[in-house]
């Protein structure tokens, strides 16, 4: 056997090309460089911080090939477990590490997780609109990109700001002082929803895969009735219709609607998505590689759905920068149980400082053939972009109350 390789430095780059993005870059001693996301939107310095002062130096002399030990070490040797901020950090360092050993083999990603299952995955992009109107004319510009998945969200008569609702976010530059505040009333939208699918299947026809997000903010009970009022027009799935660490309320909703549904995108442990796995309350796991500790950690949920027929369906909002698009390409590549994977194109400035050897073609995306994950990064040109921060937005109920958002 060759003589192990050796991490002879790891560091952290936070910028901003239009969003912030936290980037994990590890060299080692025979001259490989690897890189791994560590986004968390609007709580970027946090896992920053954490890689920096506990995780980095701890990585320096190891052995970058022994990607599952140093997965433990970080996660076991912490004793603090799981959390976004720690699993994050941990996905950023796994990542790289992957990237590391990919390099190595001279070998894309996939084939050393096994080689392609696919050639290429179906993915859905966003449309929106403060109407109906324009959110049917916003899905038909996606269609006519070629996109056969599409998730639409309208904006909902009375409410100011909603979710998914385009100029609900904070765009503008330098740093922001307090989050934006929306607003919401749950009869309003529940009532106000199933005439936007309907408006859907009759403008698009029956082909057209349909998927909308409830953002967290129902209860089981009226989640289960949304469930029921849009069976008539066969979503492709609901996501997260109720506040995602509550697992047993799933076992109402899954009894009460036929509805597929999809949740797991601020999971950031197996364990978080045990029961509703398990108990097959679930019909897609969104959990991704960058926010529940990389690819080591997102192959076991994978596996675990795999073995109760929940397929996967990542999460790929902008806000997870290329590198993870990247990874998440190579893991759909692979991964037996693939479902779907969302999209949404990063801003034009990402592409200053990443390079990626991933596309988009007619509905489908399609992972490189480049050694490695597949994506670059350009430290001198990140530095053009420095961090301003972001928060996302809260939410309140009509009376000022609190609530999700
Ligand atoms: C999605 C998500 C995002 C998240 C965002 C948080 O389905 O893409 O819900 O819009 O809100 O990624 O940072
Ligand atoms: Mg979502």
């Amino acid at each position: 056997m060759s003589k192990p390789d050796r991490i002879t430095a790891a560091r952290v780059i936070v910028a901003s090309p239009g969003r912030n993005y936290v980037t994990v870059k590890i060299e080692t001693a025979s001259g490989l460089v690897g890189i791994g996301d560590a986004t968390l939107n609007g709580r970027e310095l946090a896992v920053a911080a954490y890689l920096t002062e506990h995780l980095l130096p701890a990585l320096i002399g190891r052995d970058p090939a022994r990607i599952e030990d140093t997965w433990q070490y970080f996660y076991r040797g912490a004793y603090w477990r799981r959390g976004p901020v720690t699993m994050t950090a941990i996905a950023g360092i796994d990542v790289a590490l992957w990237d590391i050993k990919a390099k190595a083999a001279g070998m894309p990603l996939y084939q050393l997780l096994g080689g392609a299952s696919r050639d290429r995955m179906l993915c859905y992009t966003h449309a929106d609109g403060a109407s109906i109107e324009d959110a049917l004319d916003a899905t038909d510009a996606k269609r006519q990109q070629g996109f056969r998945a599409v998730r639409i969200q309208a904006g909902v008569p009375g409410l100011e700001r909603v979710y998914g609702v385009h100029g609900a976010h904070d765009t503008a530059a330098g740093h922001q002082p307090a989050p934006l505040e929306g607003d919401w009333d749950t009869a309003a939208y529940l009532r106000h929803t199933p005439g936007l699918f309907e408006a859907a299947r009759t403008r698009f026809g029956p082909d057209l895969h349909l998927l909308h997000d409830a953002h967290h903010r129902l209860s089981p009970n009226e989640a289960a009735q949304l469930g029921r009022s849009l069976e008539p027009y066969g979503l492709f799935w609901v996501e997260d219709p109720v506040p995602a660490e509550d697992q047993t309320a799933w076992r109402r909703i899954r009894q009460q609607t036929t509805t597929p549904l999809a949740v797991g995108e601020v999971f950031n442990s197996i364990w978080d998505a045990q029961t509703l796995i398990t108990e097959r309350l679930i019909d897609y796991i969104r959990s991704t590689i960058v926010h529940a500790g990389g690819v080591t950690h997102v192959r076991r949920i994978a596996e675990l759905a795999a073995l109760y027929n929940v397929r996967t369906g990542f999460h790929g909002a902008n806000d997870l920068s290329p590198i993870t698009m990247g990874a998440a390409l190579h893991f759909g590549r692979w991964a037996p149980n693939f479902g779907i994977q969302e999209y949404a194109s990063h801003p034009p400035e990402a592409a200053e400082i990443f390079g990626w050897d991933w596309r988009y073609e007619a509905g489908d995306l399609y992972s490189g053939e480049t050694p490695g994950h597949g994506v670059t990064f350009d430290e001198a040109a990140a530095a053009r972009f420095p961090y301003e921060r972001h928060y996302l937005d809260v939410n309140r109920l009509k009376d000022g109350t609190m609530w999700d958002w």
